[in-house]
């Protein structure tokens, strides 16, 4: 198997699934999401919108991150880290598996292209504080979901990878916790895991 990654990017979610999994893989590491070689004709070769994570499996490539952990999960779990589909919480499973880049990452996205990547003569504080709005509303349906729970769904699944890798990056790009207890608590209970520990050292 060989995944195309970059530090601090989606592609730790795939890094993390993948040690959880105790999966060997390849890494075709870039130096980050800015470096050139992502750029390459010979990497949209590989994937059209020249981003991370990639999955390759044999003849299988996958370019979409959820995708990528829901595949992982199906193929080599062995029921792990995923509920059975007649279990009732595989329904709950996939609602949490999907929110990450569902809702979180949108907003996440638009706030950090007004805070981060355009010059600041572009940057519309309008935008910054919608896209914060919208980050922190639909956290707060996180925050929601986790009193009394330590994971989304029951034990550690690779939902949390997706959904729990989301939050995670909210907090560092800003997103105010004050009054998300439950997901601070979360937050910093996931990255106590060492499977993910080692996904953000490569
Ligand atoms: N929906 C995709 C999004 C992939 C994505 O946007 N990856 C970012 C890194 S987190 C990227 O490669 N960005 C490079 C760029 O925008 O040029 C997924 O979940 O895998």
């Amino acid at each position: 198997m060989k995944l195309y990654f970059a530090p601090n990017s989606r592609a730790v979610r795939t890094a993390w699934l993948l040690n959880e999994l105790g999966l060997e893989y390849e890494l075709a590491r870039f130096e980050s999401i800015a470096d050139r070689a992502m750029r390459t004709a010979e990497y949209k070769a590989v994937n059209p919108n020249a981003r991370v994570p990639v999955l390759e499996d044999g003849d299988v490539r996958i370019t979409e991150s959820t995708a990528i952990a829901q595949y992982l999960v199906a193929r080599y779990g062995d029921g792990r880290l995923a509920p059975d589909v007649a279990s009732p919480d595989f329904p709950v499973y996939l609602q949490w598996l999907h929110y990450g880049e569902g809702m979180i990452m949108g907003p996440m996205s638009n706030y950090v292209v007004e805070t981060i990547l355009l010059p600041p003569e572009r940057r519309s504080e309008e935008h910054a504080r919608r896209s914060l709005k919208l980050m922190t509303r639909v956290l707060q349906a996180v925050d929601h979901h986790m009193k009394d729970r330590e994971y989304l769904v029951g034990d550690f699944t690779a939902a949390d990878t997706i959904t729990g890798h989301a939050c995670m990056m909210s907090e560092r790009m800003g997103a105010d916790f004050a009054e998300l207890p439950n997901l601070k608590a979360y937050v910093a209970r996931i990255q106590e895991r060492p499977a993910l520990e080692k996904a953000q050292a490569l």
